[in-house]
């Protein structure tokens, strides 16, 4: 039952390619692409690469309810915010402030944090999260995420997560530091107090998995996801300590919320009901609904397969999830998910109003996840972007805003 690879491209690139695979209890069947689609895929990342596209049309026949929708990207050049370092090129992270105007994390420095207005293209860089000696030489040590706390007309406190470089002990952890930034006259971004710092401090080979991510509770709380950061004895339940976890993080109180995770790219909280995406191995990238107490499988279950005999981590049961909290849909072959984040209520997103939106980065698309209440995927639609997304943001006007490993902005509505 793979769904209908439709192929229509009146001045654009349409596809719909049937990514629903991976819906618990459907019958799982390899996702089918004939090179013809392959093909238009590519052609269409041409047109994409020229910068502006117009109309392009994300073809929902394989499920009416949700109907077609068109969508168009505008791309703009952020090169400054772009972290560029050995190991390739990775884009910003990126949180919105009240008054529309957007934070972006990286740069050359990987910790730098901009204030970006899309409006007047103007970039303002307000200072470095972090010294230099608390990375190396790698785009993996950068801000791996922004939560805006509270905010005043010209300044803000902020949390922000990376992966730290311990160099006393030669090794890395997950901080996550509280903020006051200031964007008047004199920018400044002022370090207070660690808020988290991940235990154990793993060897720098692995330093991978981060995750880092955050979705903000209140203004004095948010959900933190810690990925395994493959780490090799992240078997050991004794021993991994914080690590393939997420936690509520707030100044004075760290609570686990769950375990078992590998590396999760993505949360969005919707109400009470906490989301997130998570990269499997070779396969098995999921979307989680996070309750308390409860384990997510990694490394013992995974819908993925190791990449190879001598990954770091081999699951015990692959091409199942027995025994623990199941993904409320999965992905095989990867799709590589980044950011997750809910679109606005209203008409700006028609019938996907309310609904989820991921990125993905090998995938170089934008996957649009209908829930049906708090547990049920509907529809899944992907849509070629032809980038790496690394964060997604939405715009006080509801539009998406996506940064992509190559330095770009993406501005994203329906066409
Ligand atoms: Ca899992």
């Amino acid at each position: 039952m793979s769904e209908p690879l439709s192929v229509a491209a009146p001045g654009g690139c349409v596809h719909n390619k049937g990514l629903g695979l991976g819906v618990e209890g459907a019958v799982e069947l390899p996702r089918l692409y004939p090179s013809r689609v392959r093909t238009l895929i590519r052609s269409c990342v041409c047109l994409i690469s020229v910068g502006v596209i117009a109309g392009l049309l994300l073809n929902t026949s394989a499920a009416a309810d949700l109907g077609e929708i068109k969508l168009t990207v505008e791309s703009i050049d952020t090169p400054n915010v772009q972290v560029m370092n050995s190991n390739g090129e990775r884009g910003a992270a990126i949180a919105r402030l009240s008054d529309g105007r957007f934070l972006l994390g990286g740069g050359k420095s990987g910790l730098n944090l901009y204030l970006y207005d899309i409006a007047t293209r103007k970039e303002t860089l307000l200072g470095s999260a972090g010294a230099a000696s608390e990375r190396l030489d790698d785009t993996r040590f950068a801000i791996a995420d922004i939560a805006v706390l509270n905010e005043r007309s010209k300044s803000a406190q902020v949390l922000i997560s990376y992966p730290r470089y311990e160099r006393s002990s030669n090794c890395v952890s997950v901080v996550l530091y509280s903020y006051q930034i200031y964007f008047g006259a004199k920018p400044a971004v002022k370090r207070g107090r660690l808020w988290f710092k991940s235990k154990p401090c793993v060897p720098i080979s692995a330093i991978q998995h981060a995750a880092g991510r955050m979705a903000v509770i209140n203004s004095s709380s948010v959900y933190l996801t810690i990925g395994d950061l493959g780490f090799t004895k992240i078997d050991k339940p004794s021993v991994r300590g914080d690590l393939g976890s997420i936690f509520r993080v707030s100044a004075n109180k760290v609570e686990r919320i769950s375990q078992g995770h590998r590396n999760q790219q993505g949360i969005v909280l919707i109400g009470n009901n906490l989301y997130t995406s998570e990269h499997g191995p070779k396969g098995g990238d999921e979307l989680n609904l996070i309750e308390k107490g409860l384990d997510y499988g990694w490394p013992f279950v995974s819908y993925g397969q190791p990449y190879t005999a001598g990954d770091y981590v081999i699951p015990a049961k692959t091409g199942s999830h027995d025994g623990y909290t199941k993904p409320l849909y999965y992905w095989v072959p990867s799709v590589a998910p980044t950011a997750l984040v809910q679109l606005p209520a209203g008409q700006k997103w028609g019938p996907w109003a309310g609904q989820i939106v991921m990125g993905t980065l090998a995938e170089q698309a934008l996957i649009f996840i209908e829930l049906k209440g708090r547990t049920k995927v509907g529809q899944v639609l992907s849509f070629d972007v032809g980038k790496r997304i690394r964060d997604l943001e939405v715009a006080l006007n509801g539009s998406l805003v996506a940064t992509t490993d190559d330095g770009k902005l993406l501005l994203i509505n329906l066409g």
